[in-house]
């Protein structure tokens, strides 16, 4: 049985190139970003936000969103500007992320963070405009075929993923939880549920809502984001221990310097990894009825646990 199971997945794989399929999205979703921000009076506003957006990134969240569209029987342009919203909104939050009143970074994404650069006071309306814009671009870019209603859902469920309810909730208690070596596993997953695992279930279940998803298959979309924004989030913590500064692109080992509480710090890298794996295969399971389309987003899905950045 195992023999059989390993001998699909090696077939499964050699079937589905994920290299070339990640290459060929993040050029797609750079040239959608590109032109998404035109620069125009007044010009540093507009630079600061391309400066960040632009500034590479692996871009797995417009990935997801486009291949989750595409697998529920949507097509690219249908998720294309909701794809490039969810990137506006993960950068502005790393903008936010990266000032000094939080977790005061020099670097992200191999360059020196958006203060260094434009000051704190841009900075942070380079966020903003890139929040906002991310709204208005998913209400006046998704093509008429995607029926306003589901635009309308699409846009309600990115407010939620943001807010206090998400993002922004995550990162309040990651502030809260500073400096204390009590966290508890409970307060743990609390944070990165919010802070990560809820803007890529937000970017999968957009895709999703685009291509018209039944209410069946959005919880299977919604039970596959969860498991692998966790997943993303043990990965991220081992690779703050794991890799170098250039692999990240960021300062390296900033959790261990501010003896910060993560899943290696509770569990050690390899039980850590080991959880990672298994919220992947669970993630991968709830895909199976999806057959070959679901291809994509479970490589996708192993990636995240294998990447070295
Ligand atoms: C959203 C309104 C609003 C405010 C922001 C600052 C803040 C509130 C939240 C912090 C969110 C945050 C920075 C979460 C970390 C998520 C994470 C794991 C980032 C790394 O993502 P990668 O590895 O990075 O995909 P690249 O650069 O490849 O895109």
């Amino acid at each position: 049985m195992v023999a059989t199971d390993n001998f699909q997945k090696t077939a499964e794989a050699a079937r589905f190139n994920l290299a070339a399929y990640l290459k060929e999205r993040q050029k797609l979703c750079e040239t959608a970003l590109d032109l998404a921000i035109p620069v125009v009076y007044p010009e540093k506003i507009y630079e600061a936000m391309r400066y960040s957006l632009l500034a590479g990134g692996k871009r797995v969240r417009p990935i997801l969103c486009l291949a989750t569209c595409e697998m529920i029987g949507g097509t690219i342009e249908m998720a294309m500007p909701t794809a490039c919203a969810v990137e506006m909104i993960h950068t502005m939050s790393l903008i936010h992320d990266d000032l000094p009143a939080m977790d005061n970074d020099d670097y992200r994404r191999g360059k020196l963070t958006n203060h260094k650069v434009y000051g704190e006071d841009i900075a942070i309306l380079a966020g903003d405009g890139l929040l906002a814009l991310a709204f208005e671009f998913v209400a006046t870019q998704t093509p008429h075929n995607v029926p306003r209603d589901q635009v309308l859902q699409v846009i309600a469920r990115l407010g939620r993923a943001l807010g206090a309810a998400g993002l922004v909730g995550g990162q309040v208690v990651d502030l809260d939880s500073e400096g204390k070596s009590d966290i508890s596993l409970e307060t743990l997953n609390f944070i990165h549920n919010h802070k990560t695992a809820a803007l890529l279930e937000a970017c999968v279940v957009c895709g999703g809502i685009l291509a018209g998803a039944s209410a069946e298959n959005i919880q299977k979309l919604t039970r596959y984001s969860q498991n692998i924004g966790l997943a993303f989030q043990i990965i991220d913590d081992i690779l703050d221990i794991t890799a170098t500064q250039e692999q990240l692109g960021k300062t390296a080992g900033k959790d261990l310097t501010a003896e910060k509480v993560t899943y290696p710090s509770l569990w050690g890298i390899e039980e850590s990894r080991s959880q990672a794996q298994q919220l992947v295969e669970a993630a991968c399971t709830e895909l199976a009825s999806f057959g070959e389309k679901a291809l994509p987003l479970q490589a996708i899905a192993h990636y995240i646990v294998s990447r070295n950045h």
